[in-house]
């Protein structure tokens, strides 16, 4: 396994926006974003990858698939592999196919999680000793024992969690902030899976904060929660506030954009 922090990363896949990103998926509606204004914060996004010091693959929109540039769902990176994964919404089944040729050409090993279950990205947080895989409307039982027997072959122990009843993915409730640290939304740190772990709870009204995502010495948050980012600066981070508001009407944050690793 690697001896790089779960949260180094030198390089990284994402997806162009469509335009048909207007019609993504989401569990309320709120409104349609913009194709324009999703494309701005999603150039912010790479740029703040970029300034973080990882090497960015940009790959084309697909008109077809509406959560695309949610790159992070259909599959898995690690240093030693990736893994195509079955996402659970329908109309992302055929984001598989359209990443897996990209995945063999950067990677040596490419497993694929055998059906029948099915295993959104999303719901998949690493830590240092463990795989996280959150049980949730796109991740079935099935889905999950299924991901740690293919997780297991290349070297890494999957232990199944649950995701808070109405949250999409597990990852959209929390994500690590280095090696010991976790940030959490109350509800989801209440479950007790983060035990032993120093855990950071999003402040009331900021749930949506707990999809940051640590990328090497910086934290990406977004720009709509300032208690958060506050609580992080004064907590000795490196806080990178990203605008998120239109890719927030379709369900999304910021870790759904990339597909991220050490080579
Ligand atoms: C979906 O519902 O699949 C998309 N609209 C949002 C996916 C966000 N993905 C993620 O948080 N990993």
């Amino acid at each position: 396994m690697s001896s790089f922090p779960v949260y180094s990363f030198d390089n990284a896949i994402v997806r162009q926006p469509p335009a048909s990103v207007t019609h993504g998926l989401r569990a309320e509606d709120r409104g349609a974003p913009t194709h324009d204004g999703v494309n701005a914060e999603h150039r912010l996004y790479i740029e703040a990858l970029q300034s973080a010091g990882v090497a960015v693959e940009v790959l084309p929109a697909l008109e077809e698939f509406p959560d695309c540039l949610f790159v992070e769902d259909p599959a898995l990176v690690f240093p030693e592999g990736a893994i195509l994964l079955r996402p659970g919404a329908q109309s992302r089944f055929g984001e598989t196919a359209a990443i897996e040729p990209i995945l063999r050409r950067r990677f040596g090993k490419v497993l694929s999680l055998p059906g029948p279950g099915f295993a959104d990205g999303g719901d998949v947080l690493v830590t240092p000793g463990k795989v996280m895989i959150g049980l949730s409307d796109r991740t079935t039982r099935e889905g999950a024992q299924a991901l740690i027997g293919v997780l297991a072959e290349l070297g890494r122990i999957g232990v199944i969690v649950t995701t808070p009843p109405g949250v999409l993915h597990f990852k959209s409730d929390c994500s690590l902030l280095d090696e010991q640290t976790m940030l959490s939304t109350a509800r989801l740190a209440a479950s007790g899976v983060f035990e032993g772990l120093r855990v950071l709870l999003t402040p009331d009204g900021e749930e949506g904060a707990a999809n940051a995502l640590r990328v090497n010495e910086r934290v990406f948050v977004g720009a709509d929660f300032p208690r958060t980012a506050a609580m992080l600066e004064a907590e000795g981070y490196s806080v990178v506030r990203l605008p998120t508001s239109q890719i927030a009407k379709i369900d999304a944050g910021l870790s759904c954009m990339s597909l991220r690793w050490h080579s």
